[in-house]
This record gives structure tokens, sequence and C-alpha cells, in this order.
């Protein structure tokens, strides 16, 4: 698996286990056992690493597969996984149409063959105040989309998740403007954070986390990151999001992590990492302020939220 160093957050390793060993040999090589001796040794020692452990380390493994939104299934989240076990998601395509010279239909194994995975370790900030990191495989979408060629007028980007009820109990009940939709701009579809993911640590997804190809945006909250795609089509009006649809004075188009503006029913100021207690600040553009900012200069981010 290739790694891109520019995105990696400092701090994280690839698994709990070996974030922790390579600690203490970063600990013990550092020379820095003196500063804290209990880290070493005994059951102390555990306790005390475990507090050192960074806040950005990569959640783990088993949590990110059992605590999952994905509203086709459930609305409970510990129910997702099991529901969604034997989602088939092979035989799939993916369609890219629109607003594009060359249109094309990628069944999910070439799609995988032709752009590839590398690793990207990210957080993930839900909109209802929890979060995770996690260190996803996949490809930056803007390969796809230069790959299809978008006409001039193309200023939106539309992605569809699988409709089809009888997998999906969820979608059974209408509450829900089915199938899930969610947009991006063009510029942000195209920004070098935007990722198709198709695995979590070296793992192909699962169904639970939107197996076989699944959006991640990592500056924005996670409902942005739509699951199971079949289709992403360049357009030139702007999408209405299934949350736009089902409630457009809580859920609007941009979304982006904002740790002043408020949810109608809840402050956003503070999230609790999925694996720790206590709860940490949100960080603006969910830390990703450098990579983006300049995307959205100019605009009241009160106003387009
Ligand atoms: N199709 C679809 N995509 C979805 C959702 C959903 O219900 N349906 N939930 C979203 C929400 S609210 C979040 S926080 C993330 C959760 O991703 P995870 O379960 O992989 O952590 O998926 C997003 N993508
Ligand atoms: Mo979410």
């Amino acid at each position: 698996m290739k790694r891109s160093a520019r995105y990696i957050i400092p701090s994280s390793q690839i698994t709990q286990e070996s974030a922790y060993l390579n600690r203490r040999s970063f600990i013990k090589s550092a020379g820095l056992a003196m500063a804290a001796p209990g880290m070493l040794l005994g059951a102390a020692g555990e306790v005390a690493a475990a507090r050192a452990r960074a806040v950005d380390d990569p959640t783990l493994y088993a949590d990110i597969i059992s605590y999952n939104n994905y509203y086709e299934f459930s609305q409970e989240k510990t129910a997702v996984a099991a529901l969604a076990h034997d989602l088939v998601t092979d035989p799939w395509s993916v369609s890219v149409e629109g607003l594009v010279k060359k249109p094309r239909k990628y069944d999910i194994d070439d799609l995988k063959k032709s752009f590839g995975a590398e690793q990207r370790i990210y957080r993930m900030r839900c909109v209802e105040g929890w979060s995770m990191v996690i260190p996803w495989d996949g490809f930056e979408l803007s390969r796809l989309i230069t790959e299809a060629d978008p006409q001039s007028e193309a200023k939106y980007v539309k992605f569809t998740t699988l409709l089809d009820p009888k997998q999906m109990p969820g979608q059974r009940k209408s509450y829900f403007s089915w199938p899930y939709v969610e947009g991006l701009r063009l510029d942000e579809a195209m920004n070098s954070l935007t990722l198709l993911a198709t695995g979590i640590y070296g793992k192909p997804l699962l169904p639970q986390n939107g197996a076989p190809v699944r959006l991640v945006v990592p500056w924005k909250y996670g409902f942005k990151g739509i699951k199971s795609i079949v289709k992403i089509e360049l357009v030139a009006r702007r999408p209405v999001s299934l949350w736009m649809n089902t409630s457009s004075a809580e859920y609007g188009f941009y979304a982006n992590v904002n740790p002043n503006v408020d949810h109608p029913r809840w402050s956003q100021r503070t999230e609790r990492r999925i694996g720790d207690l206590r709860r940490v600040r949100t960080m603006m553009f969910n830390g990703y302020e450098k990579e983006v900012a300049d995307m959205y200069k100019g605009m009241d981010l009160a106003r387009y939220f």
C-alpha cells in the first residue's frame, strides 16, 4: 500500500498496538524515559502510556466497524453492521455521467484496479458531536473526475447511493427521500483531500462503512461522506442532499465542520472521540483549515452552513 506523507496526522500510527509499541521505543531511543519513569514498566506504565496517547491516534478497527450511521439499514448505530452484513457489493458498478465528455460505467474491480489505493489517516467528525480517526485506503476523487473530462458547464458533483429496498430495510420507510444523495462544489470535489475510499486499515470496506466505495471529505461533517455509491454525476446546479430535503434549517449544502456555528439543537464546540471519555475541542474545518479555507474566502460561513 502506498502511503502519502502529506495528509497523515503526524502523531498517528497504523494500529493501536503498533502505536503503543512505537511510542515505547521512541521514548526509549529519545532518552525520554527519565522524564516519565513509569511509562516503561508495569501496570502504571500502561496507564501512563495510554494517557500519553495523542488524541489523533486512529480509532480501534473494532469501533470503526461497529458504531455506524447508515440509515438505509438502521437508525441504531450498533445495529447497522449485522443488518448490512449481506449487502451484495460484487458485482457492483459506478457510473460517471452528466456534464462530462467521457461518461463511463466502471465495474468495481476495474475502478479499484485503475485507481489503486493509498492510505490517508483523516479525522471524521459527525454532526452529532462524536468523532473518529480513520486510516482510509482510497484514491483522490479528482483523478476520476479528470478522467471523465468535465464540460465547462459542470459546476457541482452529485453522488447517489444504491436504491434497493429489498436489501436495505430502512429504504422501505418513507420518512426519508431515498436514495441518499450528496453533493460537492466542483472545486471541493477536486481538492486533493477528497477521497473515494475502498478500504479501512488495509482491509476492503465492510458494508456498514459504505462498501464497496464511499466518499470521504474530512473537513465536512460525516454525513457528506455518502456510502455505497452507484452514481457520480457532474451537474450545473447545486444538488439537494437527502439531509437538506429532510431538514433544511438544520443541514445545509456545505456542512463544513465549524465549532462557531451551532446546530439549531446543540453546540458544535466540542466532540467525543470514540474510545475516549473526555470531550475535546472541535477544530475549524476539522483541522484542515490550511488546505481548504481558501475555497470559502469571503463567504459568510454562518449563512452557508
Ligand atoms: N448512504 C449513506 N451514507 C452515509 C450515511 C447514511 O445514513 N447513508 N450516514 C452518514 C453519516 S451521518 C456519517 S457520520 C458517516 C458515518 O460513517 P461510518 O459509519 O463509516 O463511520 O456516514 C455518512 N454516510
Ligand atoms: Mo453523521
